[in-house]
């Protein structure tokens, strides 16, 4: 049975994570979504603002459960039984960062990292933009799920 993990900050969940959450969830038997609780670096959402969107986003997928947690990435994978990292891949921006990801935490233990690519409609599509976006009121019906599309006009109202 292979377990995996898509780790992220998820501030707030788009529907380029949806993708790869969705193609993980085909490909292996078991896919946990987990936040990283950035005590240093305070979001939008709260950590349980966006596990329940998570949550909401997710259970489309039966194979799919959501997590937080603090530390190392590694260390998370090592407690949980989880043999290997999803990321998503956007562009050679991503790949140069996610490399040198891929490689620590590999070095660190023997948890590898596989990355899917984006789908390319959803190649340009980042939280941080969205919340940008959102923020002056610009439309981003088409690269959220409804009830998030919901929760960052409540945020900017
Ligand atoms: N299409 C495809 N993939 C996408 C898209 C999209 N449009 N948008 C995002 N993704 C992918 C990203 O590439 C990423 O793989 C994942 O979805 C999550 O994205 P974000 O932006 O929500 O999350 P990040 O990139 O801020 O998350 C960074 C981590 C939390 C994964 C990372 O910092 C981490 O592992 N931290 C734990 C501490 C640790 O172990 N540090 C040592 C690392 S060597």
């Amino acid at each position: 049975m292979t377990k995996v993990v898509c780790p992220g900050s998820f501030d707030p969940v788009t529907n380029g994570h949806l993708d790869i959450i969705g193609r993980a969830s085909r490909l292996f038997d078991e896919v946990v979504v987990a936040v990283l609780v950035n005590e240093s670096k305070r979001g939008l959402f709260t950590i349980d603002e966006r596990l329940e969107l998570l949550d909401r986003a997710t259970s489309q997928f039966p194979n799919v459960s959501t997590a937080s947690f603090n530390g190392l990435l590694v260390d998370f994978c090592s407690d949980n039984g989880i043999s290997a990292i999803v990321k998503g891949l956007r562009a050679v921006t991503d790949f140069d960062y996610e490399l040198q990801m891929a490689q620590m935490n590999s070095s660190l233990t023997e948890v590898d990292t596989l990355f899917i690519p984006t789908t390319p409609e959803y190649s340009f599509l980042a939280s941080s933009l969205v919340k940008e976006v959102a923020k002056h009121g610009g439309d981003v019906s088409r690269l959220v799920p409804d009830f998030v599309l919901t929760e960052l006009k409540a945020k900017y109202a």
